[in-house]
C-alpha cells in the first residue's frame, strides 16, 4: 500500500472509528496500524513490514491465516443460502451439521448447542439459560453466579459482569446482582512458597468458602476459564479443577468452563477441561471455532441441562437475528475438517509443544524474566524489576507495553497484559517459526533492558 493512502486511511479511521480497548484520543494522534495480508503465521502491514503473528490475531486463528478452503466454503454457502434463521420452527443444513459437530468433539454429554456471534454473546446466553434452568424447576432463587477476580468472559453486560477485570466494571456500572467473584489460582503473584498442589487446593476452596457463604440454595454456577486468557496465562495447578469440580457437584452448582480461549486444541488437547480432566455442564465457545475467519460463538449444554430446557422450558425468549449462521456454520464445518483431518491438535501437542515449552523456559532464564510459563501452546513470561524477587513493577504496564512496541519492530507480535508478555501462536507454527519466535523475544527482552538503562 502506497504511503499517501495509508495516511489517509489513518486520518479516516481517527476521523470515524472507535477502537475496542484502546484510548482513542492516543491513538487518532498517533494513527492506527493497518494491517493488509496473512499467510499461515505471519501477517504483512500496510508498510510492507512481515510479523509473527505469535498471537494468532487475539486468540483465534488456530489453523493459520490464508487457507482457501474457509473462503470456498463461505461462499458456496453464499451463492446456495447466504441466510436463513433458526427461529420459527426453521433452520439450515450446516446449522444441523455443526451442531452434531461439537456433540461429537465436546467432551462427555455436552450434546446441545445454542449458536451466537461471539463469546460475549454464548456467555450471556448461558447467564440467561442456566437462570431458567434453575428458575422452571422452582428453584428461581438459584440464581448467582460466581466468576473469578480478573477472569475474562467477554464485555457485554453479563459477559464483563461475570469477567473479574476492574477496569470494564468502572465503565457502565457493572457487575450487574447477583454476580460474585473469588480470587484467581495465581501460583506467581498468590501462591508464596506453597507446594502448587496444596496451592491449587486452597485456592479452589475459595470456591467452597464462597458458595457456604452465600448459600447453596443460591448458587446457580460457578464459571471459569480452564487457563486463565488475557489476564496473563494463569495456569492452574493440575489439583485444581478437579477439586473445583468436586464442589460443584457437592453443592449441587453448575460447572461452566468458558473454553473461547482454550477450546480447539490451544491447551494441547480440543478443549480446556481435557487437559485438566474435569467435566463441565456448559461450555462456551468462540475464536478457534472458526479460526477467526468469520464470527461465530456456542454455548454447549449437557443432557441434563438441555433436558430441563426441553422439557419444562417452554419457549426461550432468547437469540440472535445471526443465531446459527449458514455461512459461519459452513465455514466452522470446514475450518474443524481441515483440524481433524490434517491431525493440527495432535501435531501442535505432540510435534511442537515439548520444543516450544523448551524454548520458553530458555526465555525464562533472561535477567528480566520472573517466571516462563506455558501450557499447550498458550504462554507468558512474567517481567519483573529483579529477578531473585516477585514484586511488580511500580509503573505496572510500562514495560510490558515497551517490550511489546519492540517486538513489534522486531518483527513480532506478542500480547502484554500488564508486564506479562503473552503467547499464542497459530497451531501450525512450525519448529523454524519456534526458533524465530525464540530469537526474536530474546533480542526484544535485551533491548527492553537496555531501554530501561538495566
Ligand atoms: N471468554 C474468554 C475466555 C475470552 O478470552 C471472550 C469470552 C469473549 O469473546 P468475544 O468473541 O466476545 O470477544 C473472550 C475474548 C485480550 C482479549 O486482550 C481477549 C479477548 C477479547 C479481546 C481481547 O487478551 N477474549
Amino acid at each position: 500500500m502506497d504511503a499517501l493512502h495509508t495516511r489517509t486511511l489513518q486520518q479516516l479511521d481517527a476521523a470515524h472509528h472507535l477502537h475496542p480497548f484502546n484510548d482513542n484520543g492516543a491513538l487518532a494522534e498517533q494513527g492506527t496500524r493497518i494491517l493488509t495480508r496473512g499467510q499461515g503465521c505471519y501477517v504483512w502491514d500496510a508498510e510492507g513490514h512481515q510479523l509473527l503473528d505469535a498471537f494468532a490475531g487475539l486468540w483465534c486463528v488456530n489453523i493459520g491465516y490464508g487457507r482457501a478452503e474457509l473462503g470456498h466454503a463461505a461462499a458456496r454457502q453464499m451463492q446456495q443460502l447466504a441466510y436463513y434463521n433458526s427461529f420459527f420452527q426453521c433452520t439450515t443444513e450446516p446449522t444441523i451439521q455443526l451442531a452434531a459437530k461439537l456433540a461429537e468433539l465436546a467432551p462427555g454429554d455436552l450434546n446441545h448447542a445454542f449458536f451466537t456471534n461471539s463469546g460475549s454473546e454464548a456467555n450471556d446466553t448461558i447467564l440467561r439459560l442456566v437462570r431458567h434452568f434453575w428458575a422452571v424447576q422452582d428453584q428461581p432463587r438459584k440464581n448467582i453466579f460466581i466468576g473469578r477476580h480478573d477472569g475474562y468472559h467477554g464485555t457485554t453486560m453479563a459477559g464483563a459482569s461475570l469477567g473479574g477485570m476492574k477496569g470494564m466494571h468502572r465503565q457502565g456500572g457493572l457487575p450487574i446482582p447477583d454476580i460474585h467473584h473469588i480470587d484467581p489460582p495465581y501460583g506467581f503473584g498468590d501462591g508464596g512458597e506453597l507446594d502448587p498442589d496444596d496451592y491449587g487446593l486452597l485456592a479452589a476452596r475459595r470456591l467452597e468458602a464462597k458458595i457456604l457463604a452465600l448459600g447453596p440454595e443460591r448458587v446457580a454456577a460457578f464459571i471459569g476459564e480452564p487457563v486463565m486468557g488475557a489476564i496473563g496465562v494463569y495456569i492452574p495447578p493440575r489439583t485444581y479443577w478437579p477439586e473445583i469440580e468436586r464442589i460443584c457437584r457437592r453443592y449441587d452448582v453448575l460447572l461452566v468452563a468458558d473454553e473461547v480461549i482454550c477450546g480447539f486444541g490451544r491447551t494441547g488437547q480440543w478443549f480446556g477441561a481435557q487437559t485438566y480432566g474435569f467435566q463441565p455442564d456448559v461450555m462456551t465457545l468462540a475464536k478457534g471455532i472458526t479460526s477467526g475467519y468469520v464470527p461465530l460463538g456456542a454455548a454447549m449444554f449437557n443432557d441434563r441441562v438441555a433436558g430441563v430446557l426441553k422439557a419444562q422450558g417452554g419457549e426461550l425468549a432468547h437469540g440472535c437475528t445471526y443465531s446459527g449462521h449458514p455461512v459461519c456454520a459452513a465455514v466452522a464445518l470446514e475450518n474443524l475438517r481441515i483440524l481433524q483431518h490434517e491431525r493440527i491438535v495432535e501435531h501442535a501437542r505432540d510435534g511442537i509443544a515439548a520444543y516450544l515449552a523448551q524454548r520458553w523456559a530458555e526465555l525464562g532464564e533472561h535477567p528480566l524474566v520472573g517466571e516462563a510459563r506455558i501450557v499447550g501452546l498458550m504462554g507468558a513470561l512474567e517481567l519483573v524489576p529483579d529477578k531473585t524477587r516477585r514484586d511488580c513493577f511500580p509503573d505496572r504496564g510500562r514495560v510490558g507495553a515497551l517490550c511489546r512496541d519492540i517486538a513489534r519492530r522486531n518483527g513480532l507480535i506478542l500480547r502484554a497484559t500488564h508486564d506479562a508478555m503473552l503467547l499464542s501462536p497459530p497451531l501450525v507454527i512450525s519448529r523454524e517459526q519456534v526458533d524465530e519466535l525464540f530469537e526474536k523475544t530474546w533480542k526484544s527482552l535485551g533491548e527492553t533492558a537496555a531501554a530501561m538503562g538495566k
